[in-house]
């Protein structure tokens, strides 16, 4: 098992060592898991192509780290907890052993039918065990998973197969999540019409029992294949460069990106992360509240924990059903020890009631970790003493999908935390600040634009089919350097302070959403000329979505016109990206060369319409007033 941090003095050691000799620091990690073949070298590291591998020419497979090395130290010890929606139905636990033969049994059914190494698997699961049985079972059989949250539409669901041309589906028959159930199979189903030739099979677990379509040359039942098979399954021999999986991510233009993955960096730095970062103890139980739809599911409910040896808890439910306790209620059933979750539920549980966790005895959290979007002051304190009692620290965990796993962080008991502030970067990571020239800002008390200097095991190694639109994204804006779309301040001790996206990319509720992507939804309607959508501050989402909009004829009734939209996004991407205030105008600003002037309409947004700036540059200046005139509360 990888090294673990236990005081300042280590930390400090440990970052020097890894910035002097990386590959010295990286292999010292890596040689505490099994491989089948250790690597020849340690880094291939072109920033600029770009062109990273990390323990070139290592075998392995991230399941037998996973799961059988833990056989023989831990096979009775309970690798998956996983909580109902329903707080009255009982856990289910699964021990190491127990989930070993889960996933052999799921990796055979996957090769029965036909699914081997490099294919790829989408899934469209809700929060059950076996969304990390599949997903594991992919891994181990070298199958690359596809996890797409499972609250997107399903013109989003299909475009996302298309891209990766996806053999199988995996998915439920409903999902249930809080009061409501959603049909997913049926999503599916309409997914697949819109043109998803790629698809062979799709394998259904029976989640609720609910009525669903069934089509018998497609589809398939878990429980007649999955559970008739053996419990035993070969491990494929993987090469550490070898996908380990996809996962879309929004950007500031276009479509969403397919992060890729591989085996062997992934595998040994969020291990590495989980460990230092919630200071991980044997016996220990850690939640991770994510949905697995998103990296952060990935990387600290599944692989991390599970490399690590952890007990990892799975909850199928929302913060507020039956009600805004649940969260304190499981964190006391389970004597939680880690709790992971995000700034949006934190400000939703504090809104819900400024007391509400006294009831609960919340005495065994250790340690509690943010992560998805800045925290503001007031959440953070309320974290730190509602939740944490002052005792158990706040880590305020930045990173991205693109990175794999945690980047700058705090670390629990060891260095100091300060709010709002994710503080250091962990050993492995060097970032730097830029002015928008490219010129790096040296020493402390400056704010410029994020990017890591220096490549990391677990940074992301393409996007999927379309390796120069990595390059241009991530790798062209400055040279040399992984960009990361943040703008952060370093303050006078040189801790990070992550201020937000300084690229069209919106932060609702944690969740990343594309400008773009919105406006190219709302311009599905056939009403719409144009459109224009920018973030404003939300009190319990952070960011929420403020659209322009200019119709074709004058708009009669508004209301009317408005559900429509939020009809056509809901349908396109998911409800996720609805817009919470949609402005009629008449134009949209555009500068000499047309294109529509941001900055106007984000002050507009925020309410700040006497910070307008220079709008003289305008091609259309008289529409400044009307803009202003119309602006929504
Ligand atoms: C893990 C995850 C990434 C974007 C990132 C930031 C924002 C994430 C923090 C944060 C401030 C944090 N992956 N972000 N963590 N901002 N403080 N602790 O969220 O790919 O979905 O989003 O989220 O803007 O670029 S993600």
């Amino acid at each position: 098992m990888t090294l673990q941090i236990r005081s300042l003095e280590q930390y400090h050691e440990a970052y020097r060592k890894s910035v002097e000799d990386p590959e010295g620091f990286w292999a010292e990690q890596a040689s505490t898991f099994v491989w089948r073949k250790k690597w020849d070298s340690v880094l291939k590291n072109d920033f600029v192509t770009p062109d990273v591998q990390w323990f070139i020419g290592g075998k392995l497979n991230i399941t037998e780290n996973c799961l059988d090395r833990h056989i023989e130290t831990r096979g009775d010890q309970i690798a998956i907890i996983w909580e109902s929606n329903e707080a009255h139905e009982p856990s289910v636990k699964l021990t190491y052993r127990e989930l070993l033969a889960e996933v052999n049994k799921c990796a055979n059914a996957l090769k029965a039918q036909g699914i081997g190494k490099g294919d790829r698997v989408c899934f469209y699961m809700p929060m059950i065990p076996q969304v990390a049985i599949a997903m594991l079972a992919c891994a181990r059989i070298g199958a690359i998973h596809s996890v797409v949250f499972a609250g997107f539409s399903a013109n989003a669901l299909a475009e996302r197969i298309k891209d990766a041309q996806c053999k199988m589906v995996i998915c439920s028959d409903y999902n249930r999540r809080g009061p409501k159930t959603i049909p997913v199979k049926s999503v599916v189903d309409e997914a697949i019409s819109m043109g998803c030739d790629s698809v062979e099979k799709v394998l259904v677990y029976k989640s609720t029992g609910g009525k669903v379509k069934w089509d018998p040359n497609i589809d398939i039942w878990w429980h007649e294949t999955v559970d008739n098979m053996g419990a035993e399954c070969q491990a494929e021999v993987m090469d550490a460069e070898d996908m380990l999986f996809i996962l879309y991510t929004s950007g500031s233009t276009g479509k969403p990106k397919g992060v890729v993955h591989t085996c062997g960096g992934y595998m040994v730095y969020t291990c590495y992360t989980f460990r230092n970062v919630f200071q991980y103890q044997d016996g220990d139980i850690y939640w991770c509240t994510a949905d697995v739809g998103w990296i952060t599911g990935h990387s600290y409910i599944i692989y991390g924990p599970l490399l690590a040896g952890a007990t990892t808890m799975m909850f199928e439910g929302v913060p507020g059903h039956p009600d805004a306790g649940r969260f304190w209620h499981v964190c006391e059933k389970h004597r939680v020890n880690q709790f992971y979750t995000a700034p949006t539920a934190i400000r939703a549980l504090m809104a819900a009631g400024w007391h509400a966790p006294e009831g609960y005895d919340l005495s065994s959290l250790k340690v509690i970790g943010s992560v998805g979007e800045p925290i503001n002051e007031e959440a953070w304190h309320w974290y730190d003493e509602k939740v944490g009692h002052k005792r158990a620290p706040i880590v305020d965990t930045w990173w991205q999908t693109e990175t794999g796993g945690i980047m700058i962080t705090p670390l629990p008991h060891i260095t100091d935390t300060k709010p709002c502030f994710a503080s250091y970067p962990l050993p492995g990571v060097q970032p730097v600040l830029l002015d928008p020239n490219g010129v790096e800002l040296e020493g402390n008390s400056v704010e410029g634009l994020l990017c890591i200097k220096y490549p990391w095991p677990s940074m992301l190694r393409t996007t999927y089919g379309d390796h120069e639109r990595c390059r241009t994204n991530y790798f062209a804006a400055f040279h040399n350097m992984y960009f990361t779309g943040d703008g952060a301040k370093r303050d006078e001790d040189g801790r990070y302070r992550i201020i937000g996206r300084v690229d069209d990319v919106i932060n609702v509720s944690g969740h990343r959403i594309g400008t773009a992507e919105v406006e190219d939804a709302i311009n599905q309607h056939s009403g719409v000329v144009e459109s224009a959508v920018v973030g404003y501050p939300h009190d319990i989402k952070g960011q929420g979505i403020y659209a322009y909009v200019k119709a074709h004829s004058e708009v009669v009734d508004e209301d009317h016109f408005r559900k429509e939209i939020l009809d056509v996004v809901t349908k396109e991407i998911g409800p996720i990206a609805k817009p919470d205030k949609i402005q009629f105008v008449l134009q949209l600003p555009k500068t000499r060369s047309g294109k529509i002037m941001r900055r106007i309409l984000r002050k507009i947004a925020e309410g700040q319409t006497d910070q307008l700036g220079d709008t003289s540059t305008l091609l259309n200046p008289e529409c400044v007033e009307e803009l202003k005139a119309g602006a929504l509360e």
